[in-house]
């Protein structure tokens, strides 16, 4: 363990912000955005930061629709300037002290990147989770300059959930989103309203957790400057201040009652396991989860052992009981997940302990909740939740098409490394080139790789109203968070795998590797898919040493989507993929 830092920022000073709401339905659905620079304060103690947002805000304003009533967006993109985040890769992994520097404000060394500065402000808007024709799910590169605008129709024909809208341009939007484009979107329903859910302030509270770094003035003093900072070792940000709702560790005074928190992981790279601590002690059994990515869960599910784990982009919908606790009292949400997260655990019993920069976790503080008084309100839980969805039958998967994707980092000499999706076909008899076998017990199959970048033909064109079986194999040390636009899916399991990768194995295109569905000797992973996952997901996390299998149906939108890993480094170089899904009738004309 790497010696603990001294927080250059007082923790907890800060009220929770919760973001201006714009409910549709009281603009009969027609909700205009603009797209603008703006300035913010994410902390009491920093000047204002220069940051991109949604009407300027960061986050942006909270879009709320109902389902089955269509929302219509102008988005206006009205940003002037250049990119409000200094990017840079320092010279060294670590600082003098042997500290990370990315756990560090400041550019530690590194050169402000010319290219980054220079960027002026496309920009294109997705939303995450949302059931979406093509033409406005924000392909990555259907940008629009400044000055220009774009209205995109949202059908809003799904379930309640959490979802939210951020910036998605080819390339860079690590730098988009970390500007501060990105702001949540509520869908609410029947089903939910039935269940008595609480809804609005003050006992629903949305908060987007990010991570953020700052500048250094002359005087080694923290300024403003949003700083994406990387090193020679690690190709993803992981800066040490944890943001929610825009401000740094913040504090939310809460009745003794049960709360909503919903809950978005909206951070570049980083992955937290939350643990709720009182006096020291983890407290999980207050949190009961309700719901995940595309909303309810069919039952209640406990958080795990550990903590609840989230990853880029994934969400969480809670009920917290801050019922019987005296005024006063204080509960602290800590983080306990090393950056990069490889799925390794840490016990909750030690979260007090979490803080080590040697696991890029300098400060594990995420917000705290202090109880005031108020008169106690509790809301059971009841045992069933969502009715509207099953795990996939056994025979409705039996004709599934199955598809198979490699998850591969290819290191390279003097720039960062090049981390792809290797969509994989079974080789013909007669192929002679680099293959990927694959070995189950007795069955081997022998794969090819048909595609890697993004810019490489699309190969998967899945038919509508049809399964499909997606297997992830991950061949990295790291922990990915495969999202999937359009449609959510379920995850079917994780089974553990051994594998190995010759010299020179991994090339641009080509990949050489033996994979066997066995457990490595070394791997201390348990490979489980928890209680919290058996529902809706849009995003799953394909741990290392693991075979993720997600069935998939896509149902309503014929057109041009993408998939990818969540980690915006990642996603940007270059893991990312185009699919194309087809009605059944057009299927006979495709050559
Ligand atoms: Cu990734």
């Amino acid at each position: 363990m790497t010696q603990p830092l001294a927080a250059p920022l007082v923790p907890f000073v800060d009220a929770l912000p919760v973001p201006q709401r714009l409910v549709a339905a009281q603009q009969n659905g027609r909700l205009t955005v603009p797209i603008r620079a703006g300035a913010h304060r994410f902390h009491r103690d920093l000047p204002e930061s220069a940051v991109w947002g949604y009407d300027g805000t960061v986050p942006g304003p909270t879009i709320e629709a109902e389902r089955g009533q269509p929302v219509a967006v102008q988005w206006r993109n009205e940003l002037d300037g250049a990119l409000p985040v200094v990017v840079t890769t320092a010279p060294t992994a670590t600082d003098a002290r042997g500290v990370p520097v990315q756990c560090v404000p400041g550019l530690s060394g590194g050169a402000p990147d010319q290219n980054a500065a220079a960027l002026a402000g496309h920009t294109v808007v997705h939303l995450h989770g949302g059931l979406t024709p093509a033409s406005y799910d924000g392909w990555a590169e259907n940008l629009f300059a400044p000055g220009q605008d774009a209205v995109f129709h949202y059908p809003m024909g799904q379930r309640a959930a959490l979802h939210w809208y951020h910036d998605h341009v080819m390339g860079v939007t690590r730098f988009g989103i970390y500007a501060g484009l990105a702001g949540m979107w509520i869908i609410r329903d029947q089903r939910e309203r039935e269940l008595g859910l609480p809804e609005g302030p003050p006992f629903e509270v949305p908060l987007l957790i990010q991570d953020r770094n700052f500048g250094l003035d002359d005087s080694g003093r923290v300024t403003g400057q949003l700083v994406h900072k990387t090193d020679p070792e690690v190709m993803e940000a992981f800066p040490p201040f944890t943001v929610v709702n825009g401000k740094v560790w913040p504090l939310l005074e809460v009745r003794p009652a049960t709360y909503r928190f919903r809950v978005l992981n909206g951070s570049n790279a980083r992955t937290y396991r939350l643990v709720l601590l009182r006096d020291g002690e983890p407290e999980l059994h207050r949190i009961t989860q309700i719901g995940t990515d595309h909303g309810l869960l069919r039952a209640p599910a406990p958080v795990p052992p550990d903590g609840l784990v989230l990853a880029s982009a994934e969400r969480a919908d809670l009920l917290v009981d801050f019922s019987g606790l005296a005024p006063g009292s204080e509960l602290t949400l800590l983080n306990t997940a090393a950056a990069p997260f490889d799925g390794a655990p840490f016990p909750a019993a030690n979260a007090r302990n979490a803080a080590d920069p040697g696991r890029m976790l300098p400060y594990p503080h995420v917000m705290r909740c202090r109880v005031v008084p108020g008169p106690v309100t509790r809301w059971t839980t009841p045992g069933e939740l969502a009715t509207d969805y099953h795990p996939p039958a056994k025979d409705a998967l039996a004709g599934a098409t199955r598809r198979t994707i490699a998850l591969v980092e290819r290191e390279l000499e003097g720039e960062p490394n090049m981390l792809t999706m290797r969509e994989l076909v079974v080789a013909p008899d007669d192929h002679t080139g680099p293959a990927i076998t694959v070995t189950d017990g007795e069955q081997t199959t022998r794969y090819r790789t048909a595609a890697a970048h993004f810019e490489d033909a699309t190969t998967f064109f899945p038919v509508l109203d049809r399964y499909e079986v997606w297997q992830l194999i991950n061949l990295t040390n790291d922990t990915h968070p495969i999202h999937v636009h359009l449609d959510p899916f379920q995850i079917l399991s994780r089974r553990p795998i051994r594998y190995q990768i010759p010299e020179h194995g991994i090339e641009d295109l080509a990949l050489t590797a033996a994979v066997t569905l066995e457990r490595d000797p070394a791997d201390t992973l348990n490979h489980t898919v928890d209680d919290n996952e058996r529902g809706l997901k849009d995003t799953v996390r394909v741990n290392p040493h693991e075979i993720a299998e997600i069935a998939v149906r896509f149902t309503t939108y014929s057109g041009r989507y993408m998939y990818h890993c969540h980690i915006l480094e990642h996603e940007d170089r270059d893991m990312m993929r185009p699919f194309v899904t087809m009605p059944a009738e057009l299927m006979p004309f495709m050559a």
